[in-house]
């Protein structure tokens, strides 16, 4: 198949409520983007992804949209948008924007009327259900933010359905009314110039209209295998795409939950016309105890080696597109939870990143990952903000979890650990904002930060540059097919890339002890030159039968 540009590009993730204020609000906004878009150029990165930036409550920090057409008034007015647009495109920055269509704010117009009347024409673009003969919920599905997804509306005697937080009411997509509404609207931001989506749990949209109880096989009321890639998702899906996607020359990545590799190859193979690229949580929840994000465990090297690798083969194969990240707003810093945050940090921060963006796919850098931030590791529960953290506070204190052991939870699993203030420099409040920022700063941006990073020449901003540049001049990080080597190797992670032409190997050492690698038998090296990419320390071992790897040691050898 013909290459899209998106198969090359590298994305950097923007939330703006963290990223850059400029009003003293201590809140980001669109002209701090502004301020910064050199700084990420001079990163190298193609594309932007900002997370929700339209009108919205804040409930759960833009996800609950209350209009789509207009800017959220913290993050300033549409000129703004404009203005970034354009001055993002002279620069050869492309801009996609963050959509979520599985639910709006209750505060949205359309949930307004449809809660007024039962007869409302906009009643059905909503999931209206009535209670059991006993009054209670219709089903006994949980709420992806805790307790029972189902919400009672006194006025009109029915209840709507919520994955997420009470104020975020599920679209009902089997109405076509609706599904030309947001189509529409997609529309409208293209004709703006946005370049793409990332398209919010785009694979919850279509329900089991059935909407039966839930058996509690996997967990009491999960209720998700009754909306997880439902019945009509991809028909949905491809309606979108025909629709709206076909029309631009876009790039679009879908958010997957709890999803599998078949159905993300269909989402993505491109003759079936759905979307570009998918991303997906299997290899951040290794260290989830049963599968239990509110227990505290340790990370699964082999289940982490194994899900990237079957990823990797699997949508090759398949001929589908990976999304490649560590890190998210929704995610915890990956070198304080797969890393190490202290004596390494910037050896494992930079093996990890070599780990990820040596893969195939379309990488993705989740603001500050670039430097190297750490989670901030809150010590009260007052420095949270995050609707999911203190719901869960709240939950697990019901449950009667000792408060101590519930903020240590939250010290390693919340949201907000990803959603601290960019770290600009050792000013005070990092030079995120002259008033006080909406959320605390993590202690250690006197050290770690963006200025003290470009200034270090062997800083892990650099490596990520060599990275993107890596990938730009070698197309076999992007064609070439994926091996995992030495899959039982308790502390190397290593993969081999390979075309016809030349072969990559990447090895990397997870852990603090040394490492012995071995090269494998079937690997066969005679009459190939190799010369050593990148590495994290600037002695690494050339590349011979086997290789003794130091804490976190990862180097990417090229054999040709
Ligand atoms: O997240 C969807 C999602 O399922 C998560 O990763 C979620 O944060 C996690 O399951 C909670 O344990 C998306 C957004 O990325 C997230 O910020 C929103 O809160 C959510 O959708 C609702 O729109």
């Amino acid at each position: 198949m013909e290459q899209a540009w998106w198969q090359k590009a590298v994305v950097y993730q923007i939330y703006p409520k963290s990223f850059q204020d400029t009003t003293g609000n201590g809140v980001g906004d669109i002209q701090g983007i502004i301020k910064r878009l050199d700084y990420l150029k001079e990163l190298g990165v193609d594309v932007l992804w900002l997370t929700p930036i339209y009108a919205s409550p804040q409930k759960d920090n833009g996800y609950d949209i209350s209009d789509y057409y207009s800017i959220h008034h913290e993050y300033g007015k549409m000129e703004d948008f404009d203005q970034l647009l354009d001055e993002a495109h002279q620069k050869g920055l492309k801009i996609i924007m963050d959509i979520v269509v599985n639910h709006t704010s209750t505060e949205h117009e359309w949930f307004k009327q449809a809660a007024s009347s039962k007869d409302n024409p906009y009643r059905d673009f909503y999931i209206w259900k009535d209670g059991k003969e006993d009054g209670s919920e219709p089903t006994n599905w949980q709420s992806k933010f805790g307790g029972n997804a189902w919400q009672y509306d006194e006025k009109t005697g029915q209840y709507y359905l919520h994955l997420f937080d009470i104020t975020q009411a599920d679209l009902n997509w089997e109405n076509e009314q609706l599904r030309n509404e947001v189509y529409k609207m997609m529309k409208f931001w293209f004709e703006k110039g946005v370049d793409g989506f990332r398209l919010d749990v785009i694979n919850l949209i279509s329900k089991n209209q059935d909407f039966p109880d839930d058996d509690g096989s996997v967990a009491p009321g999960d209720g998700r295998k009754f909306y997880t890639d439902g019945p009509r998702v991809h028909e949905f899906i491809h309606e979108m795409n025909q629709e709206v996607f076909s029309k631009y020359n876009s790039m679009t990545v879908g958010e997957m939950s709890s999803t599998t590799l078949e159905h993300c190859i269909k989402y993505t193979k491109p003759e079936r016309n759905e979307l570009s690229m998918t991303f997906n949580f299997h290899h951040l929840k290794v260290d989830y105890p049963n599968g239990e994000k509110w227990e505290i465990g340790e990370m699964d090297f082999h289940a982490l080696k194994q899900i990237l690798s079957n990823w990797q083969r699997g949508m090759n194969e398949g001929g589908g597109w990976n999304a490649l990240f560590w890190c998210n707003h929704d995610q915890p810093r990956i070198v304080s939870r797969y890393g190490n945050d202290g004596k390494y940090h910037k050896e494992s921060a930079k093996m990890l990143a070599t780990t990820i963006h040596m893969m195939q796919g379309t990488p993705y850098i989740y603001q500050g990952e670039e430097f190297g931030m750490t989670d901030p590791k809150f010590t009260s529960i007052d420095q949270y903000r995050d609707v999911e953290s203190l719901n869960m506070y709240n939950i697990l204190q019901a449950n009667g979890k000792p408060k101590e052991e519930i903020l240590e939870v939250l010290r390693r699993k919340s949201r907000d650990n990803s959603r601290t203030p960019v770290q600009w420099n050792g000013e005070e409040n990092a030079g995120f904002t002259e008033g006080t920022p909406w959320i605390e700063t993590a202690r250690n941006y006197k050290v770690l930060n963006a200025e003290n990073a470009l200034k270090d020449k062997d800083s892990v901003f650099y490596h990520y540059q060599n990275l993107i540049k890596l990938r730009k001049e070698y197309d076999i990080i992007t064609d070439g097919d994926y091996e995992l080597l030495a899959p039982d190797d308790d502390k190397v992670f290593a993969y081999l890339r390979s075309t016809d032409k030349e072969k990559l190997l990447v090895v990397n050492n997870f852990y603090e002890e040394e490492a012995v690698f071995t090269l494998p038998k079937h690997m066969d090296t005679t009459g190939l030159t190799s010369t050593t990419l990148l590495s994290n320390y600037t002695d690494s071992a050339s590349l011979g039968e086997s290789i003794t790897l130091r804490p976190y040691e990862s180097i990417v050898y090229h054999l040709k």
